[in-house]
């Protein structure tokens, strides 16, 4: 790799990231921020030594398998690497990173945001105050569902589930969670978090869901239409993760005929796409993908990405290396 990599960025990164990497690389930069195509996509990957995609490009086979010779590093800005086709890297030696960690602690906070949000109404009061007829107090009127002492059912105890495993006992719910292992012992007494082999056998048990666990072959539609009907009527399901974890059609029925009780999506099966029923329902509370949007955040994850870069280049092993086993 030569001592100043030709890095592709495929979407417009806080302005200090993006100042420190021209320092360091030779770098083409989308100020425009608009979301690149597959063609424009193809383009980048047969002229540079770098690609650092976020979770709006599709890195599949087909622009994997047109990347030039000097392509040996994809540094995506953000954790979850659904959007890059992994066997295919490995298979052309392309080395792939994410930047883990320094997102959990706000997509945490935006998932208990919405647990809160939904079964107390939040933006169903807000979209009243604004409509301008609100006829003031009533014992009656806008009556939510109690949080504290409900059960939380966590899909998927990794490192943002356990941040909203700690949230959530200092607002009174009983942790439960479904995982693939059962998280170390320590772990589980720390959160008091009982542990749920059969996510079935969890999801009928459940007041709030709360999907934490990352989207894969495996846990695509983990939250099939017959999985939903599974859920308890007063029930809410949380989605911070990923929308394609969900059955986003079945979960709008599900909404539709009150089979549960409301949802909180910050994502989407076809993001930007959204289900055009959700956005009829007043029990669903939807944010655009949102979770990991704050200041300190993006600059942390393009922290991230340079040292990614910076390492790999100098020829050593970047930290955030993703393996295809990790999942
Ligand atoms: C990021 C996310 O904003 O990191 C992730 O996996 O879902 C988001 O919070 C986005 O992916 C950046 O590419």
């Amino acid at each position: 790799m030569p001592v100043k990599p030709v890095v592709v960025v495929t979407r417009k990164l806080p302005d200090s990231i993006e100042t420190r990497m021209m320092e360091l690389f030779d770098v083409r930069l989308n100020l425009a921020d608009s979301p690149m195509s597959q063609a424009q996509l193809i383009a980048a990957v047969k002229t540079c030594d770098v690609l650092v995609p976020t979770v709006t490009d599709r890195i599949d086979a087909s622009v994997l398998s047109q990347a030039g010779e000097r392509l040996r590093l994809i540094a995506s800005f953000g954790t979850g690497v659904d959007h890059i086709d992994l066997k295919t890297a490995r298979q052309r030696n392309i080395t792939v990173t994410n930047t883990p960690g320094v997102l959990t602690e706000d997509t945490a906070d935006m998932t208990m945001a919405l647990i809160l949000a939904v079964p107390r109404r939040l933006t169903e009061g807000e979209r009243l105050m604004r409509s301008g007829t609100w006829a003031g107090w009533s014992p009656t009127s806008m009556l939510g569902q109690r949080i504290w002492g409900k059960r939380l059912g966590i899909i998927g105890m990794g490192r943002i589930g356990s941040a909203v495993a700690r949230r959530a006992r200092g607002f009174g719910l009983a942790v439960h969670y479904h995982n693939r292992r059962r998280v170390h012992p320590s772990v589980e007494a720390e959160l008091e978090a009982t542990y749920w082999e059969s996510l079935d056998q969890m999801l009928a048990r459940m007041d709030i869901i709360s999907v934490n666990c990352p989207h894969t072959p495996a846990t695509y539609h983990l939250l099939s239409a017959r999985r939903l009907k599974l859920l308890p009527r007063h029930s809410y399901i949380v989605n911070t993760s990923r929308g394609e974890v969900v059955d986003e059609n079945a979960l709008t029925r599900m909404l539709e005929k009150s089979g549960i009780a409301g949802a909180g999506l910050d994502v989407f099966e076809h993001e930007p796409a959204v289900n055009p029923k959700l956005l009829k329902l007043d029990n669903v509370v939807l944010l655009p993908h949102m979770g990991s949007a704050t200041i300190e955040g993006r600059m942390d994850m393009g922290e991230k990405v340079i040292i990614n870069i910076k390492t790999f280049s100098d020829g050593h092993k970047p930290p955030d290396r993703v393996l295809e086993t990790m999942f």
